[in-house]
């Protein structure tokens, strides 16, 4: 273990190339600013006024159909259209202070269950294993289209990250350029496979194994753990055994893995604070540019925003925004609570 718990200092992200601020004296100090809300009371098996539940009818006049397990369809408001994009370099010729690209994708939204109480916390095993398996369709499905190079599939819970229906339900957006976060990511796996003719998180995954106390739990082929460079309080990476550089390598058994790791790990995040745990989590997964990626290996994000309790959460400003992110309890207590939690 590392001598780092009591003093402040800066840890890299290997990932992004991104420094963070850990400052563990800060969690002491009073706290007289924002409390939340407690979460939505109850909510009901079927909402007659929800967009996504079965047979009910979408703010732009679709209907959907009776669905018995997923159910995907393209955003009625998307963010990027197929369509080629006007050209809009010409514009900006004057000076190269000025730059902006054209872009296009496609934007769908994929609901979990025709369920609109359900989370991934409370579904079966069977239940998330469809929900896997509506990731991997969708990510060949978009992915194999010549002007997506990138698909980002996400799920934001709860509307302190922005959820706008509590139905379950995630996202899945192709786009013709790849994200900042997956490109940053990209360009630190291939320097360190090019440097050590290694996978960067395959060797993380060694590591953190090894320490043990980043690790929150795992199976036969996933590795949960709060990141070494973690910024959200209780944020966590999913990382798979194997190398794979996207969903569609994962095995039957590591499917029935992930969907055990997805329930469990949120079912202890909803018994951390005893309230439905915000965050959004995501896929990240080699682009889809018809270019091989032997660096690329498959993870998981979940970047939940709450820090103290159900309603005091973490705000990314001041000096987050300005300067570098900042947190105040170190990432292995962080891992310590959730491994109690997670039994
Ligand atoms: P959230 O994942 O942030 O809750 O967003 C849900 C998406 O669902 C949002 O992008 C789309 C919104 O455009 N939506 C529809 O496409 N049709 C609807 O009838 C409601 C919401
Ligand atoms: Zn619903």
């Amino acid at each position: 273990m590392l001598p780092l718990h009591d003093s402040s200092h800066r840890r890299l992200n290997v990932l992004t190339g991104e420094w963070v601020l850990i400052s563990p004296h800060r969690a002491q100090r009073p706290w007289q600013g924002q409390v939340e809300r407690a979460q939505e009371q109850r909510e009901p098996a079927y909402d007659p006024s929800c967009y996504l539940c079965p047979g009910n009818t979408r703010a732009r006049g679709e209907r959907n159909p009776s669905y018995s397990s997923t159910f995907v369809f393209d955003n009625d408001y998307p963010a990027l259209r197929p369509e080629r994009p006007e050209p809009v370099e010409a514009a900006m010729a004057e000076s190269p202070l000025i730059v902006a690209q054209g872009e296009r994708g496609i934007c769908r939204v994929g609901c979990f269950s025709p369920r609109h109480n359900l989370t991934l916390a409370g579904m079966e095993l069977g239940e998330i294993i469809a929900v896997i398996e509506m990731w991997r369709q969708q990510f060949a499905d978009l992915g194999e289209r010549d002007f997506i190079n990138y698909v980002q599939i996400f799920e934001n819970r709860g509307t302190m990250m922005g959820a706008s229906n509590s139905h379950p339900h995630c996202q899945l957006w192709g786009s013709y350029s790849i994200p900042n976060e997956p490109a940053k990511e990209q360009t630190s796996q291939r320097d360190y496979m090019e440097s050590y003719q290694r996978c960067l998180l395959c060797e993380y995954i060694r590591l953190e194994r090894s320490y043990g106390d980043r690790v929150i739990f795992q199976n036969e082929s996933f590795l949960v753990v709060v990141p070494f460079w973690a910024v959200w309080p209780f944020e966590t990476l999913i990382l798979p055994f194997q190398h794979t550089a996207d969903l569609s390598g994962i095995t039957g058994a590591q499917s029935d893995q992930l969907a055990e790791v997805l329930q469990k790990l949120s079912a202890c995040y909803d018994r951390l604070f005893n309230t439905p745990f915000p965050y959004s989590m995501g896929f990240h997964q080699q682009p889809t540019d018809g270019e091989a990626h032997p660096e690329w290996h498959l993870h998981a994000h979940f970047f939940p925003p709450l820090l103290r309790s159900a309603g005091i959460r973490k705000f990314m400003v001041g000096f987050e925004l300005l300067g570098t992110p900042q947190r105040d309890i170190t990432p292995e207590a962080a891992a310590e609570r959730l491994r109690e939690l997670c039994g």
